[in-house]
C-alpha cells in the first residue's frame, strides 16, 4: 500500500513535470547527467511500477522494454529525479546497474570533429536527413541503369519517404529492407545506405551475386520526420510527430501502428505519453498507412522483409503478439536465424545475436510492420534485426562501430539469403 501510494504520488509531480513546456521552438535538448540503468525484474508489481514511469515523465525514459529472459529493462533518468529513482528502487526492493553514466558525453563522442570528417559521404559519421537524400540522389544519378527511386509516401510533416530500387535484371525475387522506423536508432540508417554502397560497388563475388540475383528494395530512412527530430532537437526521440486530439504528448510508434493484433496482450500502450504508444488506430500514422499501402501495391515483388533496428544483437521473427503460438514455419525461421548468427559470430568480432521470436526471445509488440506483411501479405520469411550493442552505448552506437556493425550485416544477411533460397522461399 505504502509503494502504491509512493507511486502515485510522483506520478502527479510528474505529469505536472511532463506538460511544462513544449519541445517546439527550445534548442537541442541536453542530456548532461542523464543516466542509464539496467533493473533486474522479479515480480509484477516492479515491472508495472516501472513501465508506469516510464510513461508518465520526461524524466525518464525506457531504452529497452522488460525482456522475459534477461528479466532487464534499460531506462534512462534525469539527474533531477536520481535520488526519487533511487528511492523508489529501494523501497520496492528493485535492484540495478548504472549502464551509462552521462548520457550527453556518449552524445558529444558520437559528433565526430570537423578534422576527422572527410567531407564526402562515408561510414564514419552519422548523417542528417538532407544528407542522406543528398547522397541518394548522387547514387541514383550515378548508376540510372540499376537504380531507380520509389515513393513510399509522405510523413506527418510533408516529407517524402523515398526508396532506392536496385534491379540488374527483370524477374529477380525481391527483398524489402525498412529502416529508422525508429528515430534514435541511427544505426539502421548508416547500415542501409552501407548496404546500398556495397550492392552497388563491391566486387566479392558473394556479394555481387547477391547485387545481380535479387531485387532491392531499401527504405533507408522510414520515420523521416522522427529522424529529422533526432537529429535538431532531441536524440533519444523514437516515435512520429503527429500531434494527439487531446493530449499533448506527441508521435505514436510507428511499429505498433501495423493492423496485425492492434493493441493487443500488452504489446503496446494506448497512452499517448508512452513510447510504444500504438497511435488511436491502426494506420493512425500517415508513415504507417503509406507504407502498408505501398507494399500491398508491389507485394508481388518481393519474398523476404527485413526491418532494421537497434539495439540488443537479435534475429526477431513473427510472431510479437503471443509467446505462446508459433508460426507454422518456425523451424525454417529458426534455421535461418541460426545461419544469420553463426556467420557473425563466426567474424573476428566474435558479436553474439540471439534468434528466436520476437515475443518469445525479447517480449511481446504487437501491430508491429514485419507481423503485418507476415500475417498479412503472407511473406514467410520476416525479420527485424536489433543491432548492436548489448546497452553500453544502447542507441548511441560510437561512429567507429559503424562498419563493423555493417561487417556483421553483411554476413549475416548473405548466411540469411543463402538459408531462405535452400529452404525454398526465394
Ligand atoms: O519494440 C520494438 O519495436 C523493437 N525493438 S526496439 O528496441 N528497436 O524498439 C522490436 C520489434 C520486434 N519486431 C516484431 N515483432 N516484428
Ligand atoms: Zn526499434
Amino acid at each position: 500500500m505504502v509503494n502504491m501510494r509512493l507511486l502515485w504520488l510522483c506520478a502527479a509531480t510528474l505529469v505536472v513535470l511532463a506538460n511544462a513546456g513544449t519541445l517546439k521552438d527550445t534548442p537541442k535538448l541536453r542530456f548532461d547527467n542523464y543516466g542509464v540503468y539496467k533493473l533486474t525484474i522479479r515480480n509484477r508489481i516492479q515491472l508495472a511500477l516501472i513501465e508506469k514511469i516510464g510513461e508518465i515523465s520526461n524524466k525518464y525514459d525506457i531504452w529497452k522494454e522488460y525482456d522475459e529472459h534477461t528479466k532487464e529493462v534499460h531506462i534512462m533518468v534525469s539527474p533531477e529525479e536520481l535520488k526519487h529513482f533511487q528511492e523508489l528502487l529501494r523501497v520496492n526492493d528493485i535492484s540495478s546497474e548504472q549502464m551509462i553514466e552521462n548520457v550527453q558525453e556518449l552524445i558529444d563522442g558520437e559528433q565526430v570533429t570537423a578534422a576527422a570528417d572527410s567531407g564526402t559521404f562515408g561510414w564514419t559519421k552519422y548523417y542528417e536527413l538532407s544528407e542522406i537524400e543528398a547522397w541518394l540522389d548522387s547514387v541514383l544519378a550515378a548508376y540510372p541503369t540499376v537504380t531507380e527511386e520509389f515513393i513510399v509516401g509522405q510523413s506527418y510533416e510533408g516529407r517524402t519517404i523515398r526508396g532506392i530500387k536496385i534491379s540488374h535484371k527483370a524477374g529477380n525475387p525481391g527483398i524489402f529492407i525498412e529502416s529508422n522506423i525508429h528515430a534514435r536508432e541511427w544505426i539502421t540508417s548508416a547500415s542501409a545506405t552501407w548496404f546500398i554502397n556495397q550492392l552497388l560497388t563491391s566486387e566479392e563475388p558473394a556479394v555481387r551475386n547477391l547485387a545481380e540475383s535479387y531485387d532491392w528494395h531499401i527504405v533507408p530512412v522510414f520515420n523521416v520526420d522522427g529522424f529529422e527530430y533526432s537529429h535538431a532537437k532531441n536524440r533519444m526521440w523514437r516515435k512520429t510527430r503527429q500531434p494527439h486530439a487531446t493530449n499533448e504528448c506527441i508521435g505514436a510508434d510507428a511499429n505498433r501502428n501495423f493492423d496485425s493484433h492492434w493493441l493487443e496482450n500488452n504489446g503496446a500502450s494506448s497512452n499517448p505519453c508512452s513510447e510504444t504508444f500504438a497511435g488511436d488506430e491502426p494506420g493512425s500514422e500517415p508513415e504507417a498507412k503509406a507504407l502498408v499501402e505501398y507494399l500491398t501495391q508491389i507485394k508481388d515483388q518481393f519474398s523476404v522483409y527485413i526491418s532494421f533496428h537497434s539495439y540488443g544483437q537479435y534475429l526477431l521473427s513473427p510472431y510479437g503478439h503471443t509467446a505462446t503460438e508459433f508460426p507454422d514455419n518456425y523451424a525454417d525461421l529458426l534455421e535461418i536465424g541460426e545461419a544469420f548468427a553463426t556467420a557473425i559470430e563466426d567474424l573476428p568480432y566474435g558479436t553474439v545475436y540471439r534468434y528466436g521470436t520476437t515475443a518469445d526471445v525479447l517480449y511481446v509488440a504487437t501491430g508491429t510492420s514485419v507481423d503485418w506483411v507476415f500475417n498479412e501479405l503472407d511473406k514467410k520469411v520476416a525479420f527485424t534485426i536489433e543491432y548492436r550493442d548489448l546497452g553500453r552505448y544502447g542507441f548511441i552506437l560510437p561512429p567507429v562501430q559503424i562498419i563493423p556493425n555493417c561487417e556483421e550485416l553483411m554476413a549475416g544477411m548473405l548466411a540469411l539469403i543463402d538459408k531462405s533460397k535452400e529452404l525454398g522461399y526465394i
